[in-house]
C-alpha cells in the first residue's frame, strides 16, 4: 500500500514495532504491519523509530527502510565491547522489580542513570506486594522515593484489577519502555494491559521467537485501539554498562548525589577523597544511602578505567 507524493519523496512513514537483527516489523499509520529490511548493510533502526520506507513486493507486505527520522531520545547501554540500543522516542521508562526474586540494586541504579542521561523520565514498579518479602524490598527502594523517583507498588497477578487501575493513568498516552530482571513480572504486566499481546507480536515474530522461553526481541505493544498508549518489552540483559557517560557527568545523573555535590569545595570533586566534599558529608550524616555511594564508586571506577 505504497502511495506516492508524501513529504519525503513519496516514501511512507512507519513505526518500528519489532526488530529481529536484519529485519524489522514496521507499522503503517493505518495500523498495518509489514516486514522491512534496511537499505544497505548497516541496520541502525531500533524499536520506536519513525522510518521512511518503500514497498518492495507487489502486495506491499514487504519493504525496505530508506532512512530513520531524527530521534527525540534513545535509551542504550554500552559496555567495554559494544553498544546496545533498547528503544527510541520514549516518554518514560518503567523499571520493574519484585519482592522476589531479590533484585540487584546496581542494575536498578544503572537503568535510572541511563534514563537520566538520555533525558527520559523513569519510574520504579515494585511488584509482588502480596509476598512477605515485600517489606525488605520496600525498604531498599526508600532512597529512590526519597530522591524523587516515583515508586509504585503493585501485585500484578495477585491483585490484578487494582494494579490495572493504578497503572492505567500513569501510562495513558505515553510510550513506556519496560525494563527489569527476569522474573520480576514484565510479561505479566504486558499481558494484563495488552490482552491481545500475542496477536500483536504477529506470525513472523512468533515464528522467530518460537521455542524460546524468554523475550528475544524488543517488541512494541499498543494498549488501546486508538494507538496512543504503548508498552515496549525488551529482552533481559546481564550487564548494564554505562560507558557512554563521562565520569564527571555521573554525579549529576544521580539525583541524591547531585543534590549534595553543590556543597563540594572543588568544582571538579570526584566525591572520593577530596577535602570539603558535600557528598561524603551527606553520606556521613546518613542523607545519602551507603549502597548508593558504593554503586557510584563502582560505576565511576568503570568509567575511569577506559581502555
Ligand atoms: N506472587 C506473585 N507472583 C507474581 C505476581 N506477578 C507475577 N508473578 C509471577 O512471577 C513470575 C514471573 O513473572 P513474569 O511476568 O514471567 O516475569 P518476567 O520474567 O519479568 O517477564 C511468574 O510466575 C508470575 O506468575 C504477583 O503479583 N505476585
Ligand atoms: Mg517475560
Ligand atoms: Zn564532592
Amino acid at each position: 500500500m505504497s502511495k506516492a507524493g508524501g513529504p519525503d519523496g513519496g516514501l511512507d512513514l512507519g513505526l518500528v514495532v519489532a526488530g529481529h537483527g536484519r529485519h524489522y516489523v514496521v507499522e503503517t499509520p493505518e495500523g498495518e504491519r509489514l516486514i522491512c529490511h534496511p537499505r544497505g548493510k548497516k541496520s541502525d533502526a531500533v524499536v520506536g523509530d519513525r522510518v521512511r520506507w518503500m514497498a518492495t513486493s507487489a502486495g506491499g507486505d514487504e519493504g525496505v527502510i530508506e532512512h530513520v527520522e531524527p530521534r527525540r531520545n534513545l535509551l542504550f547501554r554500552q559496555d567495554e565491547w559494544r553498544t546496545k540500543a533498547f528503544a527510541a522516542n520514549l516518554d518514560q521508562i518503567l523499571v520493574v522489580v519484585a519482592s522476589d526474586p531479590v533484585f540487584s540494586e546496581s542494575q536498578l541504579a544503572r537503568a535510572l542513570v541511563a534514563a537520566e542521561s538520555a533525558g527520559i523520565d523513569a519510574r520504579v514498579l515494585l511488584n509482588k506486594a502480596d509476598l512477605p518479602q515485600i517489606a525488605a524490598a520496600r525498604e531498599r527502594l526508600k532512597p529512590y522515593a526519597g530522591m524523587g523517583y516515583s515508586v509504585v507498588e503493585v501485585a500484578l497477578k495477585a491483585r490484578n484489577d487494582e494494579a490495572r487501575a493504578v497503572l492505567q493513568p500513569l501510562l495513558a498516552g505515553k510510550a513506556t519502555l519496560v525494563l527489569g530482571p527476569s522474573g520480576a513480572g514484565k510479561s505479566t504486566l504486558i499481558n494484563l494491559l495488552a490482552p491481545d499481546a500475542k496477536a500483536q507480536v504477529g506470525e513472523i515474530s512468533q515464528a522467530l521467537n518460537s521455542g524460546r522461553h524468554t523475550t528475544t526481541t524488543t517488541q512494541w505493544y499498543w494498549l488501546d485501539g486508538e494507538r496512543t498508549t504503548a508498552l515496549i518489552d525488551s529482552p533481559g540483559f546481564q550487564e548494564f554498562g554505562l560507558r557512554q557517560i563521562d565520569a564527571q557527568q555521573l554525579p549529576g545523573l544521580m539525583p541524591d548525589l547531585r543534590e549534595h555535590a553543590k556543597q563540594c569545595r572543588f568544582y571538579n570533586c570526584t566525591h572520593r577523597q577530596e577535602p570539603g566534599c558535600g557528598v561524603r558529608a551527606a553520606l556521613e550524616r546518613g542523607e545519602i544511602n551507603a549502597s548508593r555511594y558504593r554503586i557510584y564508586g563502582e560505576v565511576l571506577a568503570e568509567l575511569t578505567q577506559r581502555r
